[in-house]
């Protein structure tokens, strides 16, 4: 189920930023690397989870001048993070109660941003095989890659495989156990269990980098957002009509509803209602979902902001057309800015720079070839 077309060990990447220097990991060692001033002077800007090109490799001190930017695939905000291959959604099978609901607006908000997703349930050790069974059928049965595990009794090994020679990032609601998986992945990480504030500073001065954790195992490395950021998402504005593209077992079925702006509701001949195998669960989080944009998507006309959609149909792999929907509410967008720095495919609905960008400019200033 899990096809691995991610990150590779050998793409120098940009794991941690301090300062004006850069570490990257390349072919398993860490380098520290500085910008080159032609870099600095086009103001690029560097994200964690950038590949890059370098140049002048000393392999002994381990330092290196970074001459270029390769393409992003994606970028994420706050903390800003490049070229993420997946969200690992960890939920617990219990303590905290297993909940569809949040479980499902985690992959909602995953498809919104283009990201895949993986679904993790941690705290095995909670439950019965049997409930734990009942607990991730619906989410195989429509598509997902499932993994299960228990940072508790060291069983992390399914976990392992979906992470290795990828770069990901960990959400989830607090208290399921993520940073406990981590530090199961990688002993001597010492990552604080139970830590309940895990809010990320967004101040004005409160510069906040990402990094990459790497973790290393028998065939590769992982590399692992440290941010716990994604634990409180929100639905950016989303037409009600486009919800249901963003569940899987829905969308091959949205075509053959008789109306196009079909909500899958109460409508008649809708092939969703008819045809979809769509657990009662996971409907009803469709249905919860859909008030909630509907209701927001009242607020904004209250309000008179007007919402732009634009719909693309973009062929995805496999001969399947696969539905982008793009919102331009905040189309705050530098275009030269983005040309510059290559961004390739981004379909991200926040696009507003982050406070960390707008420090980074500031830092850029002391960026200089020696
Ligand atoms: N029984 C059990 N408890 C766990 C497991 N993983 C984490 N915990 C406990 O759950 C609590 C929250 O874990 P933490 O890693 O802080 O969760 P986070 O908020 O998602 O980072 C801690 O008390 C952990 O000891 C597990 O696999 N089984
Ligand atoms: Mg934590
Ligand atoms: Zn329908």
């Amino acid at each position: 189920m899990i096809h691995r077309t991610g990150w590779s060990p050998d793409a120098p990447t940009v794991i941690r930023r301090i300062g004006s220097y850069y570490y990257v990991r390349h072919l398993g060692h860490e380098f520290a690397c500085k910008l080159r001033a032609r870099l600095s002077k086009e103001r690029v800007q560097v994200a964690i989870g950038d590949r890059v090109k370098l140049d002048e490799v000393d392999e002994i001190h381990r330092t290196a001048w970074i001459v270029d930017l390769e393409p992003r695939f994606n970028l994420l905000p706050r903390p800003t993070l490049a070229n993420v291959d997946q969200v690992v959604i960890v939920m617990a099978a219990d303590s905290p109660a297993f909940s569809p609901l949040t479980l499902d607006r985690f992959l909602v908000l995953a498809a919104q941003s283009g990201i895949e997703a993986v679904v993790c349930i941690n705290k095995r050790d909670k439950v019965s095989a049997e409930r734990l069974h009942e607990m991730i059928a619906p989410y195989e049965d429509a598509g997902y890659p499932v993994v299960t595990g228990s940072a508790k009794s060291r069983e992390v090994s399914e976990i392992w495989r979906v992470l290795e020679n990828r770069v990901s990032v960990l959400a989830g609601p607090s208290g399921v156990g993520k940073s406990s998986l981590l530090n199961a992945l990688k002993p001597g990480l010492a990552l604080k269990a139970n830590e309940v504030s895990e809010k990320l500073g967004r101040g004005r001065h409160t510069t906040t980098f990402a990094s990459l954790y790497v973790l290393d195992g028998p065939d590769g490395e992982a590399l692992v957002g440290d941010t716990p950021g994604y634990s409180h998402m929100e639905f950016d504005a989303l037409a009600p009509t486009a919800l249901g593209w963003l569940f899987p077992e829905m969308k091959p079925h949205i075509p053959h509803c008789r109306f196009p702006d079909c909500l899958h509701r109460t409508e008649p001949d809708c092939a969703v209602k008819t045809r979809a195998a769509i657990t009662p669960d996971r409907y009803s989080s469709y249905l919860k979902f859909l008030d909630e944009l509907i209701e927001s998507e009242k607020r904004l006309s209250d309000t008179s902001i007007k919402v732009e959609e634009t719909v693309k149909w973009r062929s995805a792999g496999g001969g399947a057309d696969k539905k982008l929907v793009k919102l331009g509410m905040v189309a705050r967008t530098d275009s030269r800015r983005v040309a510059r720095q290559k961004l390739a495919g981004v379909s991200l609905n926040d696009f507003e720079p982050s406070d960390d960008e707008a420090e980074l400019h500031e830092d850029d200033e002391d960026f200089t070839d020696p």
